[in-house]
Protein backbone atom coordinates (compact mmCIF):
# COMPACT_ATOMS: atom_id res chain seq x y z
CA UNK A 1 0.00 0.00 0.00
CA UNK A 2 1.28 3.86 -0.94
CA UNK A 3 0.94 6.73 1.31
CA UNK A 4 -2.20 7.92 -1.26
CA UNK A 5 -3.93 4.60 -0.86
CA UNK A 6 -3.53 4.53 2.91
CA UNK A 7 -4.93 8.07 2.64
CA UNK A 8 -7.35 7.20 0.79
CA UNK A 9 -8.75 3.74 2.50
CA UNK A 10 -9.51 6.01 5.76
CA UNK A 11 -11.95 8.46 3.63
CA UNK A 12 -14.88 6.55 4.47
CA UNK A 13 -13.75 5.07 7.71
CA UNK A 14 -13.79 6.09 11.18
CA UNK A 15 -10.87 7.13 13.09
CA UNK A 16 -9.81 7.78 16.53
CA UNK A 17 -6.36 9.37 17.55
CA UNK A 18 -5.14 8.28 21.20
CA UNK A 19 -2.88 10.49 22.57
CA UNK A 20 -2.02 14.28 21.40
CA UNK A 21 1.04 14.73 21.32
CA UNK A 22 4.61 14.73 19.48
CA UNK A 23 3.81 11.97 17.38
CA UNK A 24 0.02 11.83 16.84
CA UNK A 25 -0.32 16.26 16.69
CA UNK A 26 0.91 15.85 12.75
CA UNK A 27 -1.07 12.67 11.90
CA UNK A 28 -4.38 14.31 13.66
CA UNK A 29 -3.82 17.35 11.29
CA UNK A 30 -3.18 15.10 8.24
CA UNK A 31 -6.45 13.18 8.85
CA UNK A 32 -7.86 16.53 9.42
CA UNK A 33 -7.46 17.70 6.32
CA UNK A 34 -8.05 14.96 3.73
CA UNK A 35 -11.30 15.05 5.39
CA UNK A 36 -11.32 12.09 7.28
CA UNK A 37 -13.88 11.69 10.55
CA UNK A 38 -11.27 11.55 13.21
CA UNK A 39 -11.68 12.08 17.26
CA UNK A 40 -8.76 13.10 19.23
CA UNK A 41 -8.52 11.24 22.66
CA UNK A 42 -5.83 12.43 25.98
CA UNK A 43 -6.37 11.87 29.41
CA UNK A 44 -5.23 14.96 30.25
CA UNK A 45 -7.95 17.94 30.56
CA UNK A 46 -9.09 20.52 27.82
CA UNK A 47 -8.51 23.11 30.59
CA UNK A 48 -5.13 21.87 31.68
CA UNK A 49 -3.44 20.54 28.41
CA UNK A 50 -0.27 22.91 28.18
CA UNK A 51 -1.43 24.06 24.24
CA UNK A 52 -4.68 25.23 24.15
CA UNK A 53 -3.79 27.28 21.09
CA UNK A 54 -3.46 23.47 19.41
CA UNK A 55 -7.18 22.48 20.99
CA UNK A 56 -8.43 25.57 19.06
CA UNK A 57 -6.50 24.97 15.64
CA UNK A 58 -7.89 21.21 15.64
CA UNK A 59 -11.52 21.96 16.67
CA UNK A 60 -11.71 24.87 14.11
CA UNK A 61 -10.45 21.54 11.52
CA UNK A 62 -13.67 19.79 12.48
CA UNK A 63 -11.45 17.52 15.01
CA UNK A 64 -13.44 16.05 17.71
CA UNK A 65 -11.89 16.16 20.96
CA UNK A 66 -12.21 13.86 23.81
CA UNK A 67 -10.27 14.43 26.58
CA UNK A 68 -10.34 14.09 30.88
CA UNK A 69 -10.73 11.00 32.73
CA UNK A 70 -13.02 9.05 30.80
CA UNK A 71 -11.00 9.14 26.95
CA UNK A 72 -11.07 5.97 26.01
CA UNK A 73 -14.58 5.53 26.60
CA UNK A 74 -16.60 4.73 23.37
CA UNK A 75 -13.86 3.62 21.83
CA UNK A 76 -15.95 2.24 18.65
CA UNK A 77 -13.60 4.13 15.52
CA UNK A 78 -12.90 1.66 12.56
CA UNK A 79 -9.09 2.38 13.19
CA UNK A 80 -7.58 3.52 16.32
CA UNK A 81 -4.19 4.84 16.66
CA UNK A 82 -2.01 4.51 20.02
CA UNK A 83 0.51 6.86 21.34
CA UNK A 84 3.26 5.29 21.85
CA UNK A 85 3.39 4.88 25.33
CA UNK A 86 -0.27 3.69 25.96
CA UNK A 87 0.02 0.51 26.28
CA UNK A 88 -1.38 -1.65 23.20
CA UNK A 89 -3.15 -4.21 25.92
CA UNK A 90 -5.42 -1.97 28.13
CA UNK A 91 -8.86 -3.34 28.42
CA UNK A 92 -10.63 -0.03 26.43
CA UNK A 93 -8.40 -1.51 23.30
CA UNK A 94 -9.04 -5.40 24.01
CA UNK A 95 -12.77 -4.29 23.64
CA UNK A 96 -12.38 -2.18 20.72
CA UNK A 97 -10.48 -4.91 18.75
CA UNK A 98 -13.37 -7.53 20.13
CA UNK A 99 -15.50 -4.78 18.46
CA UNK A 100 -13.76 -4.89 15.12
CA UNK A 101 -11.36 -1.84 15.07
CA UNK A 102 -7.97 -2.32 13.97
CA UNK A 103 -5.54 -0.51 16.71
CA UNK A 104 -2.51 0.73 14.69
CA UNK A 105 0.18 3.70 15.20
CA UNK A 106 2.05 5.97 13.40
CA UNK A 107 5.41 4.31 13.23
CA UNK A 108 3.36 1.07 12.05
CA UNK A 109 1.34 2.69 9.12
CA UNK A 110 4.88 4.26 8.62
CA UNK A 111 6.40 1.40 7.31
CA UNK A 112 3.48 0.14 5.61
CA UNK A 113 3.78 3.01 3.11
CA UNK A 114 7.39 4.59 3.44
CA UNK A 115 8.78 4.65 -0.55
CA UNK A 116 12.38 4.74 0.18
CA UNK A 117 14.88 2.32 2.05
CA UNK A 118 14.37 2.31 5.81
CA UNK A 119 17.43 2.24 8.59
CA UNK A 120 16.27 1.74 12.45
CA UNK A 121 18.04 1.47 15.54
CA UNK A 122 17.23 0.56 19.06
CA UNK A 123 18.89 -0.43 22.11
CA UNK A 124 18.85 0.47 25.75
CA UNK A 125 21.47 2.51 25.66
CA UNK A 126 23.11 5.10 22.34
CA UNK A 127 19.95 4.98 20.56
CA UNK A 128 19.54 8.60 19.66
CA UNK A 129 23.46 9.24 18.83
CA UNK A 130 23.80 6.19 16.63
CA UNK A 131 19.99 7.42 14.87
CA UNK A 132 22.34 10.82 14.40
CA UNK A 133 25.31 9.42 13.09
CA UNK A 134 24.02 7.11 10.50
CA UNK A 135 21.91 10.28 9.51
CA UNK A 136 24.85 12.58 9.49
CA UNK A 137 27.38 9.88 7.66
CA UNK A 138 24.44 9.29 4.53
CA UNK A 139 23.62 12.87 4.41
CA UNK A 140 27.89 13.65 4.35
CA UNK A 141 28.11 11.05 1.28
CA UNK A 142 24.79 13.17 -0.31
CA UNK A 143 21.94 11.19 0.18
CA UNK A 144 18.73 12.77 0.85
CA UNK A 145 17.79 11.44 4.56
CA UNK A 146 14.59 11.32 6.92
CA UNK A 147 14.95 11.34 10.40
CA UNK A 148 12.64 10.52 12.63
CA UNK A 149 10.58 8.36 14.84
CA UNK A 150 11.81 8.15 19.17
CA UNK A 151 14.26 11.09 18.17
CA UNK A 152 11.20 13.20 18.58
CA UNK A 153 10.19 13.79 14.80
CA UNK A 154 7.53 11.81 13.23
CA UNK A 155 7.41 11.08 9.53
CA UNK A 156 4.13 9.78 8.49
CA UNK A 157 2.87 13.12 7.96
CA UNK A 158 5.79 14.12 5.60
CA UNK A 159 5.50 11.09 3.33
CA UNK A 160 4.54 12.79 0.80
CA UNK A 161 7.65 14.62 0.80
CA UNK A 162 10.05 11.12 0.64
CA UNK A 163 11.31 10.12 -2.71
CA UNK A 164 12.11 6.45 -2.93
CA UNK A 165 15.95 7.54 -3.61
CA UNK A 166 16.14 8.82 -0.08
CA UNK A 167 16.93 6.92 3.57
CA UNK A 168 14.58 7.26 6.28
CA UNK A 169 16.78 6.61 9.48
CA UNK A 170 14.37 5.63 12.74
CA UNK A 171 14.60 5.67 16.13
CA UNK A 172 12.55 2.73 17.74
CA UNK A 173 11.68 2.45 21.28
CA UNK A 174 10.38 -0.58 22.74
CA UNK A 175 6.56 1.21 22.91
CA UNK A 176 6.38 1.88 19.48
CA UNK A 177 8.24 -1.54 18.30
CA UNK A 178 5.56 -3.58 20.71
CA UNK A 179 3.35 -4.59 18.12
CA UNK A 180 4.73 -3.89 14.90
CA UNK A 181 4.67 -6.43 11.97
CA UNK A 182 7.16 -5.24 9.98
CA UNK A 183 10.92 -4.62 9.98
CA UNK A 184 13.62 -2.02 8.73
CA UNK A 185 15.32 -3.25 5.91
CA UNK A 186 18.74 -2.07 7.87
CA UNK A 187 18.00 -3.07 11.49
CA UNK A 188 20.39 -2.07 14.74
CA UNK A 189 20.41 -2.74 17.97
CA UNK A 190 22.90 -1.04 19.73
CA UNK A 191 22.48 -2.96 23.39
CA UNK A 192 20.42 -4.32 25.61
CA UNK A 193 19.58 -3.73 29.47
CA UNK A 194 17.10 -3.74 31.90
CA UNK A 195 15.44 -0.36 30.86
CA UNK A 196 11.42 0.78 31.06
CA UNK A 197 10.54 -2.56 33.71
CA UNK A 198 7.42 -0.57 34.78
CA UNK A 199 5.81 -0.11 31.30
CA UNK A 200 6.74 -3.68 30.26
CA UNK A 201 5.23 -6.60 31.97
CA UNK A 202 8.93 -8.21 32.17
CA UNK A 203 12.07 -8.33 30.56
CA UNK A 204 11.64 -11.04 27.81
CA UNK A 205 8.69 -8.62 26.92
CA UNK A 206 11.12 -6.06 26.56
CA UNK A 207 13.84 -8.15 24.57
CA UNK A 208 10.37 -9.28 22.45
CA UNK A 209 9.68 -5.86 21.76
CA UNK A 210 12.74 -4.76 20.78
CA UNK A 211 13.36 -7.90 18.28
CA UNK A 212 10.42 -6.81 16.00
CA UNK A 213 13.38 -4.22 14.61
CA UNK A 214 14.07 -7.42 12.76
CA UNK A 215 12.05 -10.22 13.38
CA UNK A 216 10.06 -9.60 9.80
CA UNK A 217 12.99 -8.65 7.47
CA UNK A 218 13.64 -10.74 4.59
CA UNK A 219 16.69 -12.85 3.08
CA UNK A 220 17.39 -9.03 1.46
CA UNK A 221 17.98 -7.15 4.87
CA UNK A 222 20.63 -6.66 7.01
CA UNK A 223 20.86 -6.86 11.15
CA UNK A 224 23.45 -5.25 13.29
CA UNK A 225 24.02 -6.32 16.45
CA UNK A 226 26.42 -6.09 19.48
CA UNK A 227 28.33 -8.85 19.71
CA UNK A 228 30.18 -7.72 23.09
CA UNK A 229 26.47 -7.53 24.70
CA UNK A 230 24.96 -11.23 25.87
CA UNK A 231 21.59 -10.41 25.13
CA UNK A 232 21.93 -9.18 21.73
CA UNK A 233 24.20 -11.31 20.49
CA UNK A 234 21.78 -14.54 21.74
CA UNK A 235 19.37 -13.11 19.23
CA UNK A 236 21.75 -13.59 16.30
CA UNK A 237 20.16 -17.43 15.31
CA UNK A 238 16.70 -15.76 15.11
CA UNK A 239 18.33 -12.69 12.09
CA UNK A 240 17.21 -13.85 8.68
CA UNK A 241 19.10 -11.47 6.29
CA UNK A 242 22.55 -10.75 6.64
CA UNK A 243 23.92 -10.34 10.25
CA UNK A 244 26.60 -7.76 10.64
CA UNK A 245 28.25 -7.87 14.37
CA UNK A 246 30.28 -4.96 16.25
CA UNK A 247 32.44 -5.51 18.21
CA UNK A 248 34.56 -3.33 20.75
CA UNK A 249 35.99 -5.70 23.40
CA UNK A 250 35.09 -9.30 22.22
CA UNK A 251 35.63 -11.54 19.36
CA UNK A 252 33.36 -11.90 16.83
CA UNK A 253 35.39 -13.51 13.97
CA UNK A 254 33.95 -10.90 11.63
CA UNK A 255 32.22 -7.50 11.31
CA UNK A 256 33.58 -3.89 12.34
CA UNK A 257 35.78 -4.05 15.72
CA UNK A 258 38.41 -2.47 17.05
CA UNK A 259 41.92 -3.26 16.19
CA UNK A 260 44.21 -1.38 18.53
CA UNK A 261 43.57 2.35 18.37
CA UNK A 262 41.79 1.44 14.97
CA UNK A 263 38.21 0.47 14.04
CA UNK A 264 38.45 -1.95 11.24
CA UNK A 265 36.49 -4.08 9.33
CA UNK A 266 37.41 -7.52 10.77
CA UNK A 267 39.97 -9.49 8.75
CA UNK A 268 39.98 -6.46 6.00
CA UNK A 269 40.98 -2.91 5.92
CA UNK A 270 40.96 -0.22 8.71
CA UNK A 271 37.95 2.47 8.49
CA UNK A 272 38.73 5.04 11.47
CA UNK A 273 41.46 5.57 13.73
CA UNK A 274 39.21 6.40 17.30
CA UNK A 275 41.71 9.67 17.64
CA UNK A 276 39.60 10.99 14.73
CA UNK A 277 36.12 11.17 16.50
CA UNK A 278 35.87 14.18 18.62
CA UNK A 279 32.82 12.85 20.47
CA UNK A 280 34.63 11.72 24.08
CA UNK A 281 34.00 8.09 25.62
CA UNK A 282 34.37 4.67 24.76
CA UNK A 283 30.61 4.09 24.29
CA UNK A 284 30.42 6.84 21.40
CA UNK A 285 33.65 4.45 20.10
CA UNK A 286 30.73 1.48 19.82
CA UNK A 287 28.13 3.93 18.49
CA UNK A 288 30.56 4.49 15.65
CA UNK A 289 31.30 0.84 15.23
CA UNK A 290 27.39 0.18 14.92
CA UNK A 291 26.63 3.22 12.35
CA UNK A 292 29.70 1.82 10.58
CA UNK A 293 28.06 -1.42 10.28
CA UNK A 294 24.91 0.09 9.35
CA UNK A 295 26.20 1.82 6.45
CA UNK A 296 28.83 0.19 5.16
CA UNK A 297 28.24 -0.01 1.15
CA UNK A 298 26.73 3.11 1.24
CA UNK A 299 29.54 5.28 2.57
CA UNK A 300 33.39 6.11 1.96
CA UNK A 301 35.75 5.42 4.30
CA UNK A 302 36.74 9.08 3.70
CA UNK A 303 33.49 10.38 4.45
CA UNK A 304 33.33 8.30 7.76
CA UNK A 305 36.27 10.33 8.53
CA UNK A 306 35.42 13.42 8.08
CA UNK A 307 32.23 13.13 9.70
CA UNK A 308 33.79 11.82 12.82
CA UNK A 309 36.61 14.77 13.01
CA UNK A 310 33.31 17.19 13.15
CA UNK A 311 30.28 15.94 15.06
CA UNK A 312 29.89 17.20 18.18
CA UNK A 313 27.04 15.18 18.88
CA UNK A 314 23.63 15.31 19.43
CA UNK A 315 22.21 18.77 20.77
CA UNK A 316 22.24 18.35 24.75
CA UNK A 317 23.86 15.31 25.42
CA UNK A 318 27.73 15.26 25.98
CA UNK A 319 27.28 18.32 23.55
CA UNK A 320 30.77 20.69 23.15
CA UNK A 321 29.73 23.85 23.45
CA UNK A 322 32.85 25.63 23.02
CA UNK A 323 36.46 25.64 24.08
CA UNK A 324 37.52 29.29 25.67
CA UNK A 325 40.97 29.71 27.41
CA UNK A 326 41.79 26.66 26.77
CA UNK A 327 39.10 25.04 29.05
CA UNK A 328 36.30 22.82 27.15
CA UNK A 329 32.53 23.40 27.91
CA UNK A 330 29.83 20.48 27.76
CA UNK A 331 26.41 20.73 27.74
CA UNK A 332 24.76 17.05 29.25
CA UNK A 333 21.37 19.10 29.82
CA UNK A 334 19.19 15.69 29.04
CA UNK A 335 20.91 14.30 32.36
CA UNK A 336 17.81 14.59 33.97
CA UNK A 337 18.38 11.69 35.97
CA UNK A 338 21.60 10.45 38.07
CA UNK A 339 22.30 7.26 35.59
CA UNK A 340 22.71 9.88 32.97
CA UNK A 341 24.77 11.53 34.42
CA UNK A 342 26.92 8.65 35.80
CA UNK A 343 26.94 7.66 32.23
CA UNK A 344 28.49 11.65 31.00
CA UNK A 345 31.08 11.30 33.68
CA UNK A 346 32.18 8.10 32.84
CA UNK A 347 32.79 8.95 28.85
CA UNK A 348 35.51 11.29 29.88
CA UNK A 349 39.15 10.13 30.34
CA UNK A 350 39.92 13.23 33.23
CA UNK A 351 38.15 14.48 35.58
CA UNK A 352 35.63 17.09 35.42
CA UNK A 353 34.29 20.32 36.74
CA UNK A 354 30.75 19.22 37.31
CA UNK A 355 27.49 21.71 37.42
CA UNK A 356 24.82 19.65 38.84
CA UNK A 357 21.35 19.71 40.31
CA UNK A 358 17.78 21.58 39.40
CA UNK A 359 14.05 20.23 40.21
CA UNK A 360 13.40 17.26 42.89
CA UNK A 361 11.73 14.14 41.42
CA UNK A 362 12.64 12.23 44.68
CA UNK A 363 15.42 10.30 42.98
CA UNK A 364 18.26 8.24 45.30
CA UNK A 365 21.33 10.19 45.02
CA UNK A 366 23.69 7.86 46.69
CA UNK A 367 24.55 5.66 43.52
CA UNK A 368 26.00 9.67 42.27
CA UNK A 369 28.26 9.73 45.12
CA UNK A 370 30.80 7.47 44.42
CA UNK A 371 30.79 7.90 40.80
CA UNK A 372 31.22 12.03 41.51
CA UNK A 373 34.18 11.00 43.70
CA UNK A 374 36.09 9.23 41.07
CA UNK A 375 35.30 11.66 38.19
CA UNK A 376 35.09 14.79 39.43
CA UNK A 377 38.07 17.51 40.79
CA UNK A 378 35.23 20.01 41.57
CA UNK A 379 31.33 20.43 42.06
CA UNK A 380 29.09 23.00 41.58
CA UNK A 381 25.40 22.82 42.65
CA UNK A 382 22.62 24.78 42.06
CA UNK A 383 18.81 23.93 42.41
CA UNK A 384 16.31 21.79 44.87
CA UNK A 385 18.71 18.71 44.86
CA UNK A 386 21.92 20.70 45.14
CA UNK A 387 22.26 20.02 49.11
CA UNK A 388 20.86 16.57 48.17
CA UNK A 389 23.53 15.80 45.98
CA UNK A 390 25.75 16.80 48.32
CA UNK A 391 25.00 14.79 51.08
CA UNK A 392 25.47 11.70 48.31
CA UNK A 393 28.67 12.81 48.07
CA UNK A 394 29.79 13.90 51.77
CA UNK A 395 28.27 10.25 52.76
CA UNK A 396 30.14 8.80 50.28
CA UNK A 397 33.05 6.60 51.72
CA UNK A 398 36.74 8.05 51.22
CA UNK A 399 35.14 11.73 50.77
CA UNK A 400 38.44 14.31 51.46
CA UNK A 401 36.94 18.13 51.23
CA UNK A 402 39.89 18.55 50.30
CA UNK A 403 40.38 16.55 46.93
CA UNK A 404 36.76 17.78 46.03
CA UNK A 405 35.57 21.15 46.62
CA UNK A 406 32.14 21.52 46.36
CA UNK A 407 30.26 25.40 45.88
CA UNK A 408 26.41 25.51 46.45
CA UNK A 409 23.49 27.73 46.63
CA UNK A 410 24.31 29.36 43.60
CA UNK A 411 21.74 30.12 40.41
CA UNK A 412 22.33 28.41 37.30
CA UNK A 413 24.13 31.54 35.84
CA UNK A 414 26.24 31.84 39.12
CA UNK A 415 26.86 28.15 38.74
CA UNK A 416 28.51 28.71 35.45
CA UNK A 417 30.97 31.36 36.40
CA UNK A 418 31.94 29.58 39.59
CA UNK A 419 33.04 27.07 37.48
CA UNK A 420 34.77 29.08 34.64
CA UNK A 421 36.50 30.66 37.45
CA UNK A 422 37.95 27.72 39.16
CA UNK A 423 38.85 25.93 36.01
CA UNK A 424 42.46 25.85 34.41
CA UNK A 425 43.39 25.12 30.92
CA UNK A 426 43.07 21.87 30.15
CA UNK A 427 39.85 21.39 32.10
CA UNK A 428 36.65 20.14 31.47
CA UNK A 429 33.47 21.93 32.78
CA UNK A 430 30.41 19.97 32.63
CA UNK A 431 26.54 20.91 32.96
CA UNK A 432 24.90 17.35 34.04
CA UNK A 433 22.31 18.19 36.33
CA UNK A 434 21.08 14.59 37.62
CA UNK A 435 17.97 16.14 37.99
CA UNK A 436 14.67 17.43 36.20
CA UNK A 437 14.83 21.05 34.72
CA UNK A 438 11.13 21.82 35.61
CA UNK A 439 12.39 24.82 38.69
CA UNK A 440 13.39 26.87 36.49
CA UNK A 441 12.98 26.06 32.68
CA UNK A 442 9.82 24.49 30.62
CA UNK A 443 12.10 21.41 29.45
CA UNK A 444 16.06 19.88 29.32
CA UNK A 445 16.59 21.58 25.77
CA UNK A 446 15.69 25.05 27.13
CA UNK A 447 18.13 24.51 29.76
CA UNK A 448 20.50 23.66 27.63
CA UNK A 449 20.03 26.38 25.29
CA UNK A 450 20.16 29.02 28.01
CA UNK A 451 23.18 27.52 29.52
CA UNK A 452 24.88 27.70 26.03
CA UNK A 453 23.90 30.93 25.53
CA UNK A 454 25.37 31.60 28.83
CA UNK A 455 28.70 30.12 28.32
CA UNK A 456 29.59 31.37 24.74
CA UNK A 457 28.91 35.08 26.16
CA UNK A 458 31.78 34.26 28.43
CA UNK A 459 34.67 37.07 28.07
N1 LIG B 1 -1.39 10.06 27.11
C1 LIG B 1 -2.65 9.55 27.37
N2 LIG B 1 -2.71 8.36 28.01
C2 LIG B 1 -1.62 7.66 28.41
C3 LIG B 1 -0.33 8.20 28.12
C4 LIG B 1 -0.28 9.42 27.46
O1 LIG B 1 -3.67 10.14 27.02
O2 LIG B 1 -1.74 6.58 28.99
C5 LIG B 1 -1.33 11.36 26.42
C6 LIG B 1 -0.53 12.40 27.16
O3 LIG B 1 -1.35 13.17 27.99
C7 LIG B 1 0.06 13.26 26.03
C8 LIG B 1 0.02 12.33 24.82
O4 LIG B 1 -0.64 11.14 25.22
O5 LIG B 1 -0.72 14.41 25.79
C9 LIG B 1 1.34 11.89 24.28
O6 LIG B 1 2.26 11.74 25.28
P1 LIG B 1 3.64 10.91 25.24
O7 LIG B 1 4.65 11.75 25.88
O8 LIG B 1 3.39 9.55 25.77
O9 LIG B 1 3.98 10.72 23.68
P2 LIG B 1 4.50 11.72 22.56
O10 LIG B 1 4.49 13.15 23.00
O11 LIG B 1 3.77 11.38 21.32
O12 LIG B 1 6.03 11.29 22.45
C10 LIG B 1 6.32 9.99 21.93
C11 LIG B 1 7.49 9.41 22.71
N3 LIG B 1 7.12 9.27 24.10
C12 LIG B 1 6.97 8.07 24.66
O13 LIG B 1 7.16 7.05 24.06
C13 LIG B 1 6.55 8.04 26.11
C14 LIG B 1 8.71 10.30 22.55
O14 LIG B 1 9.81 9.66 23.14
C15 LIG B 1 9.01 10.43 21.07
O15 LIG B 1 10.08 11.33 20.89
C16 LIG B 1 7.79 10.95 20.33
O16 LIG B 1 6.66 10.09 20.59
C17 LIG B 1 8.00 10.95 18.82
O17 LIG B 1 7.96 9.69 18.30
C18 LIG B 1 10.25 10.19 24.39
C19 LIG B 1 10.65 9.06 25.32
O18 LIG B 1 10.82 9.30 26.50
C20 LIG B 1 11.45 11.10 24.19
N4 LIG B 1 10.79 7.81 24.84
C21 LIG B 1 11.20 6.71 25.66
C22 LIG B 1 12.71 6.60 25.70
O19 LIG B 1 13.39 7.13 24.78
O20 LIG B 1 13.23 5.98 26.63
C23 LIG B 1 10.62 5.44 25.06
Amino acid sequence: MNYQQWLDSLRDKTVAVVGIGVSNIPLIRLLAAHGVAVTACDRCERERYDDPALLEELDSLGVRLHMGGDYLEHLEQDVIFRSPGIRPDIPPFQAARARGSRITSEMEVFFEVCPCKTIAVTGSDGKTTTTTIIAGLLRAQGYRVHVGGNIGHPLLAETENIKPEDVAVLELSSFQLMTMRRSADIAVITNLSPNHLNWHTDMAEYVAAKENIYLWQNEGGKTVLNHDNDLTRALAPKVRGELVWFARVSDAGSGVCLQGDEIVIKGGRSILPTSEIILPGVHNWENYMAAIAAVEGMVTDETIRRFAASFTGVEHRIELVREWKGVRYYNDSIASSPTRTIAGLRSFSQKVILIAGGYDKHLDYTPLGKEILEHVKALVLTGATGPKIRQAVVDTKGYDPALLPIYDGLDFAGALYKAQEIAAPGDVVILSPASASFDQFKNFMQRGDTFKALVNQLN
